[in-house]
């Protein structure tokens, strides 16, 4: 690569990066499953990624989070990274069923430790804790109980969120309560790619009211709990959904997929209802929203912060390859199209001016609540040296890419506070195993070596730079 995107630009236009407020929250992220391992230490149970990692096929390789990182046995090794890129803030998640076991009944105070040590460790280095109380790894018993799809698991989440609020919020300020709803009820209950593997729309959309419910509850229990003033959210996953064409059919697949993909969870978050073409497609399939008196002003519980997570962009066709506009099945269609644009590791377009204009639509269509980028980043097919050092050119471009759309939208009046880079450490990435790579450190995960990549390098410099610190 011929650019030096370590150096602000040099051809006489000021760098929108280096429009970024000094007050601008800088940051990583992780999850508890992806990086933790110890699985079966310290009281913890089986959540649902651990049982849907042993099904055949479900994970590339047959992999598993069992060692994954080795995160909790070399926490304050990955804090002392974090503390070296400079960073203000570390974003992870509490892992359910190591706190309360089987999702229910009194904490496991062994389970706690490990998360009340890693806040005091971050504290330690002047790195802000964000939590994110739920990523995704619900405790087995539950699932077994009904799962998302159960109302129940709604009441069961708030009071886990309780429970861990009591052992923290005392030293934690900023709380998230669900990780990508959206990836947790399609993906898990809908589409049968992720754990626990169901495959029935209707269980997916019960999934997602009963998550957005479990936020509400949680939400009003934070709030209740916390002696001093805290920042409350919930983080979605958003990817941009554009019609390929001006044709009626193309604008309704286009219109369908944001209405499933974003507006069935930030019109309930942020109007407090459901949007009425979605309620009709969801009618038109026979699936009913399980909204019951009360939930929809619970769910609406005011937020401090709205997490956004951008990976990519999607154009959408309401026409197949034959030219039809209904399946085989008579439903309409929503097809993606692929556009010839450079791709990540994980096949997703690489669009940064699709995330200037959902972080512009998002400051219109839910105005009053600062966002904070929770997640971005990528996966490319790295190769170390022979020293472990990626010089990741690829990763560099795209979260440099990134950091800018966001300082344009920021330009054209969105209010975004925060960047967090997806993710501190290569780790486990679910259904795709360990083949794919997101972290601006490398994992090696026969050695447990961790190696800075060139991105985290350029991550440090860019925060230092914008900071103003150099
Ligand atoms: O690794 C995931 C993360 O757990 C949730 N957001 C997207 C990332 C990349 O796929």
């Amino acid at each position: 690569m011929d650019t030096d995107l370590t150096q602000p630009s040099t051809t006489g236009q000021a760098d929108p990066i280096d429009t970024l407020p000094p007050t601008f929250r800088w940051g990583v992220a992780t999850s508890s499953y992806q990086i933790e391992g110890a699985v079966a230490e310290d009281g913890r149970t089986p959540s649902i990624w651990d049982t849907f990692c042993r099904v055949p096929g479900a994970v590339a390789n047959g992999e598993n989070g069992d060692v994954a990182c080795d995160h909790y046995h070399r926490m304050p090794e990955d804090v002392a990274l974090i503390a070296e890129l400079g960073l203000d803030t570390y974003r992870f998640s509490v892992a359910w069923p190591r706190v309360q076991p089987g999702g229910r009944g009194p904490a496991n105070p062994a389970g706690l430790a490990f998360y009340d040590r890693l806040v005091d460790e971050l504290l330690g280095r002047g790195i802000d804790p964000w939590v994110t109380l739920y990523h995704w790894d619900l405790p087995q018993e539950l699932e077994d109980a009904g799962g998302w799809p159960n109302r129940d698991t709604a009441h069961r989440f708030a009071d886990y969120a309780e429970l861990v609020f009591a052992a923290l919020g005392d030293r934690v300020k900023t709380w998230t309560t669900l990780n990508e709803p959206w990836c947790s009820a399609m993906l898990g209950y809908a589409y049968g790619e992720h754990a626990p593997g169901r495959r029935d729309l209707g269980a997916g959309i019960a999934a997602a009211h009963h998550l957005l419910l479990g936020h509400g509850l949680a939400a009003q229990r934070l709030r209740a709990a916390a002696a001093t003033p805290i920042e409350l959210g919930i983080t979605v996953n958003l990817a941009t959904a554009d019609p390929a064409t001006d044709s009626a059919a193309d604008r309704d697949a286009a219109r369908a997929s944001d209405g499933l993909g974003t507006r069935l969870y930030l019109d309930p978050l942020f109007h407090g209802r459901y949007p009425e073409d979605v309620v009709a497609d969801l009618a038109a399939e026979g699936i009913r929203i399980p909204v019951q008196d009360g939930d929809l002003s619970v769910i609406a519980t005011p937020i401090d912060v709205l997490g956004v997570n951008y990976y990519f962009g999607q154009l959408f066709s309401g026409v197949d390859e034959r030219g039809q506009e209904r399946d085989d099945e008579g439903r309409p269609v929503r097809r993606v199209v692929r556009r010839d644009l450079p791709r990540t590791a994980m096949d997703w377009e690489i669009v940064p001016d699709s995330f200037t204009d959902l972080l512009v639509r998002l400051s219109r269509d839910y105005p009053g609540v600062p966002m904070v980028i929770t997640e971005n980043g990528a996966a490319f097919d790295d190769r170390p040296d022979a020293d472990g050092f990626v010089a990741d050119d690829d990763r560099v471009a795209y979260l440099a890419e990134h950091l800018r759309a966001v300082a344009r939208a920021r330009q054209a009046g969105a209010d975004v506070r925060g960047y967090f880079a997806w993710s501190l450490l290569d780790n486990f990435e679910w259904a795709y195993g360990y083949d794919k790579r997101f972290g601006i450190i490398r994992v090696d995960y026969d050695t447990q070596r961790r190696t800075p990549k060139r991105s985290a390098q350029w991550y440090r410099d860019t925060v230092r730079r914008v900071r103003g610190q150099r």
